[in-house]
Order: C-alpha cells, then sequence, then structure tokens
C-alpha cells in the first residue's frame, strides 16, 4: 500500500528548499567567520545563530517530507557567495538572499494551493512567517547602516551595532504583532 502524501512535484520543490536553507546557513556561517575575522565579535555571533536557524528550517523540511511518506533526497549544498566588502555589503547580501528564498517558499504556497495539498500549504504558512520576520530583520539592519552612513558608516556606529548584535533578539516584530498602545 501506498502511503506517500505528497505528489512528485511537490516532493522535488521541497527538495530542493530543504537545499536552499541549508545554502542559507552555509551564507551566514562563511558571513560570520567573515565578520569575526574583520573584528566583529557581536556580528559574527549573530550570523552564526542564524546559520543555525537555516539548518533549523532545513530539519523541518526534511522531517515534514519524512513524515508525509515521501523520500528525502540529500544533495551537494552550492558554495556561499564571496566575502562581503564590508559591513553594509554583508547585509544587503543577507537580504537579497532572503529575498531570494522566500521566492522558494511562495513557490511552495502556490504549488500547494494548485494542488490543494492542504497539508503542505498549512505547513508553509510557518516559512512564510518566518521569512517575513527575516527579510525585516535585514531591513532594520540596512535602515541603523543607512543612518550611520550606509557604506560610509563610521567606526563609532560599527562598534554600536555590533555590540547591540551580541545580544539582540533574533525575532523581528511583525505588523500583525502591533497595537495602537505598542506600535
Ligand atoms: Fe530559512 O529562513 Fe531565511 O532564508
Amino acid at each position: 500500500m501506498d502511503t506517500n502524501r505528497l505528489s512528485k512535484t511537490i516532493t522535488s520543490a521541497l527538495n530542493d528548499q530543504m537545499t536552499k536553507e541549508a545554502h542559507a546557513s552555509q551564507i551566514y556561517l562563511s558571513f560570520g567567520a567573515w565578520a569575526e575575522s574583520e573584528g566583529y565579535g557581536g556580528i559574527s555571533n549573530f550570523l552564526f545563530r542564524h546559520a543555525q536557524e537555516e539548518r533549523n528550517h532545513m530539519m523541518k523540511i526534511l522531517e515534514y517530507i519524512l513524515k508525509r511518506g515521501a523520500k528525502v533526497k540529500v544533495t551537494a549544498i552550492p558554495a556561499p557567495p564571496s566575502d562581503p566588502r564590508s559591513i553594509h555589503d554583508c547585509f544587503e547580501k543577507v537580504f537579497e538572499h532572503e529575498v531570494d528564498n522566500t521566492k522558494g517558499i511562495y513557490k511552495l504556497v502556490n504549488m500547494s494551493h494548485d494542488e490543494q495539498d492542504w497539508a503542505t500549504w498549512n505547513f508553509m504558512q510557518w516559512m512564510v512567517k518566518e521569512q517575513t520576520e527575516e527579510e525585516t530583520l535585514a531591513m532594520n539592519l540596512l535602515d541603523k547602516l543607512k543612518i550611520s552612513g550606509g557604506e560610509k558608516a563610521g567606526s563609532e556606529s560599527l562598534y554600536s551595532l555590533d555590540r547591540d548584535l551580541e545580544s539582540e533578539p533574533d525575532d523581528a516584530k511583525l505588523a500583525q504583532d502591533v497595537t495602537a498602545d505598542n506600535p
């Protein structure tokens, strides 16, 4: 008896997304190592924590494929891009990568909707929320860098950013969490 509850197309897209999450983890890992070697211990800590988050996303997808009775395919992970030129460039690349990853998530949402695979659609809603948070976090950091001079941000601002990111919470506040009393 076939207990597989996922279509071939959805299985293949989920497996691709699993590799994308692993790739995202490698990018954070590589940028974290770069930041540490540039002397930004707080920023590197932040990036290393995110490398773990991306690995968790990869595991969630792997577990979902298995729990739906389909086949996991672990493949090679593409290499991360070259080192950033600056902290500003680092967070621009992080943001661009998050947006790119969001496209993969949205693709799966669309596919599951088209196939009326509501279990996958429901599972993907968690990923959509997570991506919104991660994009917001990266946008907030870029905003902070922008008011500090962007590419030309001085050492004092970078020092404060580095100190803040050592302990900054990893979740961003989303619009749905806002109230009139707590904007
Ligand atoms: Fe997996 O959340 Fe970012 O990319």
